[in-house]
């Protein structure tokens, strides 16, 4: 069983290649649970690369690593798993791509979509935004509400997203999530191990 507690989506944006690989480690030792590489401007080559070296770094600590959008870079490099989106290749054909081991995460804004991804296969829900994000992403925000029913929705695990540190997650409290979605509050923090090591206390409060 995956766990989706402290779920740490990178962007290696305006980082050299060791700083970007310095702050994964930071939060692996600060104990994410799960760890997605999440690029939008690199070559498919790149791409790769890059995930080769997150993944020495994430199979040290145990950690899955999730590949956003990109089915033939998960199976390339062997990753544990592959995140898609409502504009991405459908849940059913990456759940048919990747096989039954390995994990298949989706975004989904509402309950259809929600009941949709779960009947193609998907293992896990990321839900938002929650608050408005920095991160570079075309999305719309999403209610507590909508994240609640969601959670009542579907049998698996479901995660809320977008602009969630912790000072505000508080508005989860009750929500029945399995877990947040961060990238700035560790990307961003001058202590990423530090940053994972209360964003996962705070998290643990709330229950
Ligand atoms: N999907 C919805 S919000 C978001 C994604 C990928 C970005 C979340 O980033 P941050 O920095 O934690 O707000
Ligand atoms: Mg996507």
């Amino acid at each position: 069983m995956i766990d989706t507690t402290l779920y740490f989506i990178t962007d290696s944006t305006g980082f050299s290649k060791e700083e970007f690989l310095s702050v994964v480690e930071s939060a692996c030792k600060g104990g994410v649970t799960l760890l997605q590489l999440r690029e939008k401007d690199k070559t498919t080559r790149e791409y790769i690369e890059l995930a080769d070296e997150v993944h020495a770094i994430t199979q040290k600590y145990g950690i899955p690593l999730i590949i956003d959008d990109r089915v033939d870079v998960a199976l390339a490099v062997n990753a544990e798993g592959v995140h898609v989106g409502q504009s991405d290749m459908p849940v059913c054909m990456a759940r048919k791509l990747m096989g039954k081991g390995k994990i298949v995460g989706a975004t989904t804004k509402t309950v259809e979509q929600a009941v949709e991804a779960y009947h193609q296969g998907a293992d896990y829900l990321g839900v938002g935004a929650i608050y408005p994000t920095t991160t570079k992403v075309k999305t719309v925000l999403t209610s507590v509400d909508t994240l609640k029913e969601i959670v009542k929705a579907v049998p698996i695990k479901v995660n809320a997203i977008g602009g969630l540190n912790v000072v505000n997650m508080g508005i989860l409290k009750g929500s029945g999530i399995s877990g947040i979605c961060v990238v700035s509050a560790i990307m961003k923090s001058a202590d990423p191990q530090n940053s994972a090591v209360r964003l996962k206390e705070k998290f643990y409060e709330l229950q």
